[in-house]
């Protein structure tokens, strides 16, 4: 008998161990739908949706009713009721439009501004029951209202009273994948391309479907599949049909589907002669490719363009201009509603031109002449995606041309795959910042929703950090990026905290302690990489290349402005590009405002100071301290900062899965340690210009210079074979 109850008890230790332990491995994402533990609001949620009534069949309805299976299911420990209930508590789900039932709940005001996409959650009275309401004017509106109340409940909301009207800010909100056939990933870190091309169309992975629920729980509403360099194979006839097969996954989750166009594919693939845009055969190519595709694909999206940029063809190459090109694409796709994306990262090697100005001054000229289909797709900032920079010039300088925004998810000259480098502050930081446009408060976010100047199609694309990895992402954390991203695309207000909060309430736990303690680590991430990285508006001096840790001596890239030397300009007087009048005069291209922020040293924010100024080695800072001392103090805190978010994390240790913290724990472990070869390496090498001591409170670097400019790295990942 003893034996028996010994076994017992050891039977439910086990049981214990294994739902406690349960394996967290990353892959669910936000959309994680574990029990609520607390058993009053598990209790109080369980009335609320004794049943729930999903009405109307379409694909988009059969998802929301699978979504509610699993995730009120998972949430609530109990298999859902799908009726209509005669009981108080019912979850009534409804297209307005559809359904007469719903109409008579709710004021056809209320709808109006909806849109497309936006949604209504409200309680309401019917038949004397309390019922909650999600409607709007199409079915994937009702899908964003299903994974909002899921939110709701995943992070343990007072759903007693409700009342949310929800509309997203900017159309399309989409998702850039640099995937190319091969299913390598340019700039990917997270192992290989989700997209099975070789088995496609006939395999359906499941990754698709959970990638487009993840897609959908935060809005994300397009794809573009393959790399912005483009292959012009993707629109062969077996590829499209494998296009297709993605597409018909993503259509019930509102998800539509885009392609790269390579500009030259009329000759690639269609043994034309030329892709000159104003040829009339090259006219005619595209219209039937498009044609092609819109028969395969009803509700394509359109196209992204990157042409004439890094060795891509464009219309330049036949004399014609950006607009001429775009206009071309704008044309094929319109009779089916399609848009056109044109990068607008371009820059030319032949050109001595500061890279930062030729952006503005190859496309602000155009404005006006793009047919209005065509979005210009802006990076954040001139350059490329550094750990911080000033917003494009751009955005304050095409008054007739809808712009859209670049933002990287992937953290190419972030830390790549193993640094925690929370985003959603700095979007916001772009997104917030003043053009002056159209006078004071013209932010960036205002001209990309359309707010400043009137538009047909507003959109906010974000370059992917989605791979293979059974985490999607590589770093847990680098989840909260991709999630950051489609906050944000649907509501550029949010706030980076409250965002990231939501991310680890669903992703990791709903106790305070622990999210406030990843919160806080959250929070000074980014500031942190940018001390131990780039301080002070240093920026592209990363290796070449792979872009993969610190190499501010390259100076031996064919290209001028692919050097680091470029950028940064150290001499024996000082460090810093002079883009003022005195310099290249990219100031001269923001609006006046700006441009007088930053055209002085006295004036300009220090985190920018060294993007707008050559700065003597010996000049005071804010601090007190000379430049040289500064960036030396920058680079130790940065270190000290991600030391602090290891001792922080490790205070987790047995709070939260064993997986998780132990996964994060080793990546922090490796972010101390390029954070330490960062300021050991870009102190070294600065220092030969400097000719000044490291100051008190900084380490002497560890090795030598000539070790830290010998190492290299030929497998690094992410890398474009070519470069
Ligand atoms: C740079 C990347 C390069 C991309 C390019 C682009 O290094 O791999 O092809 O941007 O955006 O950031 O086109």
């Amino acid at each position: 008998m003893r034996f028996l109850k010994l076994n017992f008890s050891f039977f439910i230790f086990l049981l214990l161990s294994i739902t406690t332990l349960k394996a967290e491995d990353g892959y669910r994402l936000w959309l994680r739908y574990n029990p609520i533990e607390s058993s009053s609001l598990l209790e109080d949620y369980r009335k609320i949706f004794q049943s729930v009534d999903v009405l109307g069949e379409s694909s988009t309805m059969t998802v929301i009713r699978e979504e509610l299976a699993l995730g009120l299911g998972g949430l609530l420990d109990q298999k859902v009721n799908f009726s209509e209930s005669t009981n108080d508590g019912l979850l009534l789900i409804g297209n307005y439009n559809q359904h007469q039932k719903i109409k008579a709940l709710l004021k056809d005001e209320d709808l109006k501004v909806l849109g497309e996409d936006g949604f209504i959650i409200r309680t309401v009275q019917l038949n004397n029951q309390k019922v909650i309401l999600i409607t709007g004017l199409q079915d994937k509106a009702l899908l964003y209202g299903t994974f909002h109340l899921l939110k709701l409940l995943q992070t343990h909301q007072d759903v007693s009273n409700l009342q949310v009207k929800s509309i997203p800010k900017i159309k399309v909100r989409m998702l850039n994948h640099w995937d190319n056939l091969d299913r390598t990933v340019e700039r990917g870190y997270a192992g290989f391309s989700i997209w099975n091309w070789h088995q496609l169309p006939d395999y359906i992975d499941q990754r698709y479907i959970d990638y487009a629920r993840a897609n959908a729980s935060i809005g994300i509403n397009g794809v573009s599949l393959t790399n912005v360099n483009a292959n012009a194979l993707i629109l062969r006839p077996d590829y499209l049909e494998k296009v297709k097969a993605l597409a018909n996954v993503f259509r019930a989750y509102g998800i539509k589907v885009y392609l790269t166009a390579r500009f030259s594919a009329p000759i690639e693939l269609g043994k034309l002669e030329t892709a000159d845009p104003l040829n009339g055969e090259v006219q005619n190519w595209w219209n039937e490719k498009t044609k092609e595709i819109y028969t395969l694909i009803p509700d394509f999206g359109g196209f992204l363009v990157k042409a004439n940029s890094e060795g891509q063809p464009g219309p330049q190459n036949y004399g014609r201009t950006h607009a001429d090109g775009a206009n071309l694409l704008a044309e094929a796709v319109k009779p089916f509603g399609g848009i056109v994306m044109w990068r607008a990262f371009v820059y030319s090697n032949e050109e001595p031109e500061d890279r930062h100005k030729q952006a503005n001054l190859e496309f602000q000229p155009l404005d006006g002449k793009f047919k209005s289909n065509v979005l210009i797709q802006v990076k954040n900032g001139a350059i490329d995606f550094q750990p911080r920079e000033p917003f494009h010039p751009l955005f304050g300088a095409m008054e007739q041309t809808p712009l859209m925004m670049e933002f990287q998810i992937t953290q190419e000259y972030l830390g790549q795959g193993t640094h925690l480098v929370y985003l959603g502050g700095y979007y916001k930081e772009v997104l917030n910042s003043d053009t002056y446009q159209k006078g004071e408060n013209s932010t960036v976010a205002k001209v990309i929703n359309g707010n400043i100047n009137d538009q047909e199609v507003t959109a906010m694309a974000g370059v992917s950090n989605i791979g293979t990895d059974r985490n999607w992402t590589s770093h847990t954390f680098g989840q909260a990026n991709w999630y950051a991203f489609g906050r944000l695309a649907w509501d550029d207000q949010l706030d980076e905290e409250v965002i990231a909060k939501e991310w680890l309430k669903m992703t990791f736990s709903n106790n305070e302690e622990i999210v406030d303690t990843m919160n806080k680590i959250m929070q000074s991430s980014h500031e942190a990489m940018v001390n131990y990285m780039t301080p002070l508006g240093l920026h592209h001096i990363m290796a070449a290349g792979h872009h993969f840790g610190p190499g501010p001596w390259v100076d031996f890239m064919s290209r001028a402005d692919w050097n680091c030397t470029y950028y940064h300009k150290a001499d024996s007087i000082g460090v810093g590009f002079n883009r003022t009048s005195t310099g290249s005069d990219a100031i001269s291209q923001y609006h006046r405002q700006v441009a007088k922020k930053f055209s002085t040293m006295e004036n300009c924010p220090e985190e920018y100071l060294l993007w707008f100024h050559h700065v003597p080695w010996n000049r005071k800072m804010e601090s007190g301290n000379i430049l040289w001392d500064e960036i030396c103090l920058r680079y130790q805190s940065g270190v000290e900062q991600v030391d602090g978010f290891l001792n922080t994390w490790n205070k987790l240790e047995g709070k939260i899965d064993k997986e998780r913290f132990l996964h994060i724990k080793s990546l922090l472990t490796i972010q101390l340690k390029e954070a330490k070869w960062w300021r050991d390496s870009c102190i070294s090498y600065f220092q030969t210009f400097s000719n000044l001591p490291i100051p008190k409170g900084v380490p002497q670097p560890e090795k030598d210079l000539e070790y830290y400019k010998s190492l290299s790295f030929p497998y690094a990942p992410g890398i474009r074979p070519r470069w």
